[in-house]
């Protein structure tokens, strides 16, 4: 009876294991590049609807939107909501020029753009995402207060690139286990 109770306690151990380890080790995803637009681009040729086209898709901070477009006739400014809003391109927050531009989402939460050349934006050449911080759900995700987090103990930082395995928690989880497999071979 030894032998086989010991191999079902092992097989229950790896058991747990697998599943503690995929409920312990966050899912990684490495970072996206989008084209905005994607084959038509940054453009107003066609009536782009740039909303439609960010309509269901999870932008995370540390993503890339590349905007593709003819320099000769737009650009991408980054804007505050307002100016998205108004279509007002006089205090853009940063300004890209090249006709090819990754743009990494550096923050969480909403981030607009626009082209600034006049008229384009009133047309449709504007781009409002929402980011969320890596490890969070998309679809029910809220956007975070611009300065502050609501986790229950302050002090934790926003979730980043760095922090993505936590390996603390992950080397808990392995000394968990490995105390329920020796308490279970111990019964035996
Ligand atoms: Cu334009």
């Amino acid at each position: 009876m030894g032998s086989s109770t010991r191999a079902w306690a092992l097989t229950a151990v790896a058991a747990v294991a697998a599943v503690a380890m995929a409920a312990i080790v966050p899912i990684s995803s490495a970072a996206t590049v989008y084209t905005v637009g994607d084959s038509i681009g940054w453009t107003i040729l066609n009536n782009p609807n740039y909303t439609a086209w960010a309509l269901g898709k999870t932008f995370y901070v540390g993503d890339t939107l590349d905007f593709k477009y003819n320099k000769q006739y737009h650009n991408v400014l980054e804007v505050r909501q307002s100016d998205y809003a108004a279509c007002k391109n006089g205090s853009a927050l940063s300004e890209f020029t090249s006709g090819n531009d990754s743009v990494v989402i550096d923050t969480a939460g909403h981030h607009y753009y626009i082209c600034g050349v006049p008229g384009h934006c009133q047309v449709g050449q504007k781009l409002d995402i929402l980011a969320v911080a890596e490890g969070q759900g998309g679809a029910t995700a809220s956007p975070p207060p611009p300065s502050s987090t609501t986790t229950s103990s302050g002090s934790v930082p926003a979730p980043s690139a760095a922090s993505r395995r936590d390996p603390p928690v992950v080397a808990a989880g392995l000394y968990f286990l490995l105390a329920v497999s020796a308490g279970l071979l111990q019964w035996h």
